[in-house]
């Protein structure tokens, strides 16, 4: 290799040289030449060279231990909190579109540009080469990650968060079929990245790689997260799977000794984790999911993670008692943009007072600070979050590193909804939830950069990672559901239905409403057919709502929440309709649901002579 011995020293280049894989040497080498790093260090599998990136992570002021044993906290800059959509780009080479909702560039010029960018970025710094595996080793769904990244948070966190590759990257036998992800936090002042006019995120799907610089926030930074579900996005298009924004739980109902497995599509932060982390289920899952035809004709899934990269606001011992007591408790955890005082983690919404002065995301922090733009400085960044690894919860199923992955029986699809969708809903078959859940709608959340609620469409919660056209994408999912025998069911929650300013709900519900799918699922109770899908009968509910919360569920309470506002979704439709018209590539079954959705609705108008119809009338 032609890397200077004094940056490459001859331990560190025996690990490269030990995976037989040309393309992983030509790729380090490309990368130290361009970057110029000081030293690099290459991490296998082994406790040591993993300890040394946390070790690192400490030396280098990433991360600050907290008074718990294995707790860090790190932070990242004032303008680097969420997911940076404006500089997140999906680079196409001549002229190429992929539709009015992706964001792409030039790939020619952006990779010249990005060159240019990269050059001797690692200056005085050291680069960290390791090796992951995206999804259970050993398994179809395996996917090998090589990332490159001078900064020894992100490295950290992807040891968290995925599952060791060094020796899956052996098995490759020296082929090219993995992904690569160049990461450089650029310039540091005070640890932050200073260079956030340079960000840049840019997708390249035909060298199966991404790169990104200038930033230190997750969402942006670590490869095998978003980064790595845009190109696996393009490998299962390719391959005929489905690669989607989801969590995967065991649904375990009370008093049944079974164990159904459920997917769910949640825009980010909005109950996806909390969700997957309702008391009495099994998680395998809270973010991404890989989803296969299995030789028996039904889907399976399997977590592309091994860990949570999770929202900690309103992770208090009420509403998340199995999160909550993860967070408090000694292990190997990083909290990100939380408060801290006297060494201690405080966040929004934890259920104790939080103190009035301490260090976060802003720097040294008073209550009552203000930013430049005049704005109030919060103690905790709403899009505060904690790193932690799956298996560390007592909540964690058995099957999470199962290479076959676990059959999906149910799909459900959320979004942040204030007034059209009913809390929950099951669709009339496979097309029709494809439908369901490329019509999602939901309002914008601290977890992208910009203005928060905002209602946009995001189809399945995956728009922001789309690579290929949307009509494409939906496409995909028709056919998928082809190769299946025993598609599973689709649903469709929603907990944030409103009526004068205040839930309709509460945050509990969510169980009921698994309890409720899950036993339709098993054609254990009857629904109502209404013109959107098929919604729970209020005796179901009460008798669920007793056996789980002894709560009496009032009627009033289920005629305002399940009844079916036709003039909210007519609405809706009509949004829907001119976005997909936009597109190329819409499949004709999909286009024709919109019509029959709308027919329907005018119809129920016409025949109860009202625009909110009660689920009465449709018994
Ligand atoms: C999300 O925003 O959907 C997340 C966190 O899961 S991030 O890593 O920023 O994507
Ligand atoms: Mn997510």
């Amino acid at each position: 290799m032609d890397i200077p011995k004094a940056v490459l020293d001859e331990g560190n280049s025996d690990k490269l040289l030990g995976l037989g894989n040309r393309h992983v040497l030509g790729i380090v080498e490309e990368y130290a030449n361009l970057c110029r790093p000081e030293k690099i260090s290459v991490i296998t599998d082994s406790k040591e060279d993993i300890n040394y990136v946390k070790e690192l992570a400490i030396k280098w002021g990433e991360e600050m231990p907290l008074a718990m044993q294995g707790h860090t906290v790190h932070f990242d800059g004032y303008h680097d909190q969420g997911r940076d959509r404006e500089n997140t780009k999906v680079l196409v080479s001549d002229g190429q579109t992929l539709g009015k909702a992706i964001n792409t560039a030039d790939r020619e010029k952006c990779l010249e540009e990005i060159s240019g960018l990269l050059r001797n970025i690692m200056a005085g710094k050291e680069m960290l080469v390791r090796f992951f595996c995206l999804a259970p080793v050993k398994s179809r769904f395996s996917i090998c990650a090589l990332q490159l990244t001078d900064s020894a948070y992100v490295a950290h966190s992807e040891d968290i968060l995925y599952r060791a590759g060094y020796e899956e990257f052996r098995r490759l036998g020296g082929s090219s079929n993995f992904f690569h992800f160049v990461h450089s936090s650029g310039e540091l002042e005070n640890g932050i990245s200073k260079n956030i006019s340079k960000r840049r995120i840019y997708m390249d799907l035909e060298g199966n790689r991404v790169f990104t610089i200038n930033c230190q926030y997750a969402g942006n930074s670590v490869g095998l997260k978003k980064l790595a579900l845009r190109l696996a996005i393009k490998k299962s298009h390719l391959e005929n799977w489905l690669c989607e924004h989801m969590l995967i739980i065991g649904v375990r109902p009370e008093g049944k000794n079974r164990t159904t497995y459920f997917t769910g599509a949640f825009p980010s932060a909005c109950g996806k984790t909390s969700t997957a982390m309702i008391p009495g289920q099994t998680i395998v899952g809270d973010d991404i999911a890989y989803l296969m035809a299995g030789n028996d004709g039904r889907a399976y899934a399997a977590n592309a993670e091994q860990g949570i990269f999770g929202i900690i606001e309103e992770v208090n011992p009420s509403d998340d008692p199995l999160i909550y007591k993860a967070l408090t408790t000694p292990r190997e955890m990083i909290f990100s943009n939380v408060l801290i005082a006297d060494k201690n983690p405080y966040w929004l919404g934890m259920g104790r007072d939080i103190p009035v002065q301490g260090r976060n995301y802003a720097g040294n922090w008073e209550l009552g600070n203000k930013d430049a733009t005049g704005k109030e400085i919060l103690p905790a960044h709403r899009n505060a979050r904690y790193t932690i690894r799956l298996g560390e919860l007592e909540n964690v199923d058995q099957n999470l590193h199962n290479p076959d992955g676990v059959p999906v029986s149910g799909i459900i699809y959320g979004g942040r909804d204030s007034d059209t969708s009913p809390p929950v809903l099951e669709s009339f078959g496979w097309p029709h939830g494809v439908f369901i859940g490329a019509a999602l709608e939901s309002e914008t959340t601290a977890a992208t950069l910009g203005q928060t609620g905002v209602r946009e469409h995001n189809p399945m919660a995956n728009l922001d990672f789309l690579v290929i056209p949307l009509g494409t994408y939906i496409e995909n999912h028709l056919k998928f559901g082809l190769l299946l025998d025993k598609p599973p069911r689709i649903f469709a929650t929603n907990y944030f239905l409103k009526e004068n300013g205040e839930f309709l709900n509460r945050r509990a519900d969510k169980k009921a409403w698994l309890a409720w799918m899950e036993a339709r699922v098993h054609n254990e109770c009857n629904a109502i057919e209404t013109p959107i899908g098929l919604i729970p009968r209020f005796e179901d509910l009460k008798e669920l709502f007793k056996m789980l919360f002894n709560r009496e569920f009032a009627e009033k309470d289920y005629e305002r929440q399940f009844s079916i506002r036709a003039k909210k979704l007519l609405e809706r439709l009509d949004r829907i309709e001119g976005i997909y018209r936009a597109e190329t590539n819409v499949p004709e079954v999909f286009k024709q649901h919109i019509g029959q959705q709308r027919r329907r609705l005018l119809e129920a108008v016409e025949k109860h002579k009202k625009e909110v119809i009660l689920p009465s009338d449709f018994e």
